[in-house]
Order: structure tokens, then C-alpha cells, then sequence
């Protein structure tokens, strides 16, 4: 009934006595069994978690309210943060919420339509540079050092506090953590806070297993596969657009401590994915996202036996983000004709 994170998860968040139980009514998303695609990839237990079905339309919400409320906790007068343009519209969104004024950098050109919309009906103050992702998030760090604002991206412990309870949900759903977890990697933060939620939930003894995380950047922005930064990283996904990840350590650590791996998969692959989740599951996800389902795609070529694995596909924030993409990127289908019975017929019908 959107209580939120704070309450629902509050014994295993850093919540205490004087943090503020604030909610935009964000977790407790949609865990959707596939129907059709499952079968073609042999896999009769395949889940996505619909994290587009938070309140600004992506996970980083769940971060978000920790880091806000623990802010307000401590008297902090404002908040910053650099952003491929989910994180951006997630602050600003909480920063309205709280009273908070937003400072949001983000790369100039690259942020999808949509973000760049809700940062700017939230009211933040949106400052562009000239530069990547990597390059505002070292403005960001060096500004917050010198000035009393508080940094909220996924450096900002509380982020991946409130990020992990995706990790909770999917144990609290299915009895048990799944044999896989497919998730697309950016700045790194999301795949470290999962591990940490399913290790912690192993600890209390309320999963009896663990995943392999598998996590999937796009080819262009693919750091961790490749072993070292991408000055220059591209992807059509601009969400993932990252070359030097702040939780590079952490994706590491879930890769090795799970049994998984850190992989990649081109923009066509991307853009396979994201079709075929829409036309064929009614899941319409952004290109980052459908990086996770992509990955799914690429290791069943490969030849990874699904047939009796629980496999769970993380779907991070929402199509309409980004609204151009789906336009151009989708055969057209639309047809023009006179407002008339017989002219809807002739179309409709043949
Ligand atoms: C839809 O908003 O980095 O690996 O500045 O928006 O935790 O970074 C967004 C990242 C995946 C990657 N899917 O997560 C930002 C930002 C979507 C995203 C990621 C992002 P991380």
C-alpha cells in the first residue's frame, strides 16, 4: 500500500529513532513470471522484476529515500548529484518532496528525454557540461567536498542501503533467492547493493541459497569486462554510458563471490531485447535495462542450460524514458486513413 522502503525493510536499513519514515511509495514492484519468451529460451522459471514501476520510473528511487532521509537526519540544506538521468530525476524528485533544492550535473546531449523532463518538472537546477558521466561525477565529488551539499549518488552509502531491498523483495517473493540474477552494470552500484541484500538475507537465514549475479554492460561502456576505463564510452543504452565505474570493487566482488560473471553485450543486442520484452511480453523497459535480457539471450546461444534454473532479469527503469528511442527504433506500424467505417475496415482487416 506504498509504505515504502523505510518501513517495510527498517530493521535491516540504517533507520534510527530520529530518521524520518519519508515514502513516494517506491519498492515493492512487480515481480512477472515470463509467458512467452521463457519457452524460447527453455527456461520454464523465468521472472522480471519491474523496476520501471517505481515512482520516478526506475530502481534508483529505492536508494534515493535513504539517502534523503538520512540527509534530512543530519540537517543537510541541499543535495547534488551527477547523472545519466535516472539518478537526476530521482533526486529532484525527493529533493520536491522534501524541500531540498536539487544541484543535478549531467552530461550534455546524452540524457534521454524523459529524465531530463522529470528534472526540470521537479524543479532541480540542471547544470550540463561538457563532458561525460565520469567527468560530472568528479565535478560532483569535488563540489560536495568543498561545499555543505550533500552527494547522492551511489558513492553516498545510504544509496545501495536502500537498493539492496530489491534483492529482499525478490527472496520475499519466491521463497528463495534465484539461481541467476540478470542485471545491466553501469556506475556498478546496483549489482553490489543486490549481492549485498541477498547475502544479508542468506545470513538471517530467510534464503537458503544464493544467485550467480550476471551482470551486462553494453559493449561501448564495458570497463569491468575489459579490464580498465573507457575514456570515451558509448552505447545507444546513455544509461550505462559509464566508463570508470564508482563500485568497480564491488561488481568484482558479486562476480567472484557468486560464481557469476561480468559480460557484455552489443547495442543491436540491446536494442533485440528491448524489442522482443515489448512486442512479445507487454514489458516495455529502457535499452539499459533490456541489457540484463539481452545478456539472457546471449549466454542461452551460448549454451547455458536454463531448463531447470529459477533465473531472475532485472528491468531497471522504464521505456518511456525514453520515448525518442522507441519511436525511431521500431519498424513503423501506424497507418493514416479517412474517418470513415469502410477505411478502418480495409485497413483493420487485411
Ligand atoms: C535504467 O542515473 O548511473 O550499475 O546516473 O539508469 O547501479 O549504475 C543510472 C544507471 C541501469 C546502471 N539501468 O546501474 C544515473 C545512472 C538504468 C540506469 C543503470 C542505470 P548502476
Amino acid at each position: 500500500m506504498g509504505v515504502g522502503v523505510l518501513k517495510t525493510y527498517r530493521e535491516l536499513l540504517p533507520v534510527t529513532e530520529a530518521t524520518p519514515m519519508i515514502t513516494l511509495g517506491e519498492g515493492d514492484t512487480p515481480l512477472v513470471k515470463s509467458n512467452r519468451l521463457a519457452a524460447e529460451l527453455g527456461c520454464p522459471e523465468l521472472y522480471f522484476k519491474l523496476e520501471g514501476c517505481n515512482p520516478t520510473g526506475s530502481f534508483k528511487d529505492r536508494g534515493m529515500v535513504v539517502a534523503i532521509a538520512k540527509a534530512l537526519e543530519e540537517g543537510s540544506r541541499a543535495i547534488m548529484c551527477a547523472s545519466t538521468g535516472n539518478t537526476s530525476a530521482s533526486a529532484a524528485a525527493f529533493g520536491a518532496y522534501s524541500g531540498l533544492p536539487a544541484l543535478v550535473i549531467i552530461p550534455r546531449g546524452e540524457v534521454a528525454m524523459g529524465k531530463l523532463a522529470q528534472a526540470m518538472a521537479y524543479g532541480a537546477k540542471i547544470i550540463m557540461v561538457n563532458g561525460n558521466f565520469d567527468a560530472a561525477l568528479e565535478l560532483v565529488r569535488s563540489f560536495t567536498t568543498k561545499h555543505e551539499v550533500t552527494l547522492v549518488n551511489s558513492v553516498n552509502p545510504y544509496r545501495l542501503e536502500g537498493q539492496k531491498t530489491a534483492a529482499f523483495e525478490i527472496v520475499d517473493s519466491l521463497g528463495d533467492a534465484p539461481d541467476y540474477l540478470f542485471i545491466p552494470v553501469g556506475n556498478a552500484g546496483n549489482i553490489t547493493a543486490y549481492w549485498r541484500g541477498f547475502q544479508e538475507y542468506h545470513q538471517l537465514g530467510r534464503s537458503k541459497t544464493l544467485p550467480r549475479m550476471m551482470g551486462f554492460q553494453a559493449e561501448g561502456a564495458a570497463p569491468i569486462v575489459r579490464g580498465e576505463p573507457v575514456s570515451n564510452p558509448q552505447t545507444i543504452a546513455s544509461a550505462i554510458r559509464i566508463g570508470n565505474p564508482a563500485s568497480w570493487k564491488g561488481a568484482l566482488e558479486a562476480r567472484d563471490g557468486s560464481g557469476g560473471a561480468i559480460d557484455m553485450v552489443s547495442d543491436d543486442e540491446i536494442l533485440e531485447g528491448y524489442r522482443l520484452l515489448a512486442s512479445q511480453e507487454g514489458i516495455f523497459c529502457e535499452p539499459a535495462s533490456a541489457a540484463s535480457f539481452a545478456g539472457l539471450i546471449k549466454l542461452h546461444k551460448k549454451g547455458l542450460d536454463l531448463s531447470d534454473r529459477r533465473v531472475v532479469c532485472v528491468f531497471t527503469g522504464t521505456g518511456l524514458k525514453d520515448p525518442d528511442l522507441a519511436v525511431t527504433s521500431v519498424a513503423p506500424q501506424t497507418i493514416v486513413v479517412e474517418p470513415t467505417l469502410e477505411a478502418v475496415e480495409a485497413v483493420a482487416l487485411s
